[in-house]
């Protein structure tokens, strides 16, 4: 069995395709969830994609992907502003991870500016719409041994 990606997209993301197309595009989360599963099958590995609106249950889902998946890709959502939580969670896994941000967070509001994570991230990709996400998965599994 191919060694697996853990995607995480985070809260308010399973609204992908319903509203601000201007800012987020028309593709649906599943559509997301297909590409980066293609991709990583084309880079040889497995993908598992999970969504949440809830901070916990991102989190635990990070911590199981210890022993299971060898790196991750994240979107965090809002909680990329706000959450120390989340960025103890993916440091504390110890694997390496790709941030993806849809939109090109720093051309919005100042508060999309800072991110818990942008200083340990392996990979971050901004601003490519759902694109991003492909990118993600080809430069993280280069990065992977
Ligand atoms: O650009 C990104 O991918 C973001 O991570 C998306 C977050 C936002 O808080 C970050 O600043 C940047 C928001 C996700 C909400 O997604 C929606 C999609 C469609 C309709 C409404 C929200």
């Amino acid at each position: 069995m191919s060694a697996r990606l853990l995607l995480v997209n985070g809260p308010n993301l399973n609204l992908l395709g319903t509203r601000e197309p201007e800012v987020y595009g028309t593709a649906t989360l599943a559509d997301v969830e297909r590409l980066a599963a293609a991709a990583a099958l084309d880079a040889g590995y497995g993908l598992r994609a999970i969504q949440s609106n809830h901070e916990g249950v991102l989190i635990d889902a990070i911590h199981e992907a210890r022993g299971d998946c060898v790196g991750i890709i994240i979107n965090p959502g809002g909680l990329t502003h706000t959450s120390v939580s989340l960025r103890d969670a993916l440091t504390g896994v110890g694997l390496p991870f790709a941030e993806v941000h849809i939109s090109d967070v720093h051309a919005r509001e100042e508060f999309r500016h800072h991110s818990y994570l942008d200083d340990v991230a392996a990979v971050r990709v901004i601003g490519q719409g759902i694109d991003g996400y492909a990118e993600a998965v080809r430069r993280l599994t280069a990065l992977i041994p």
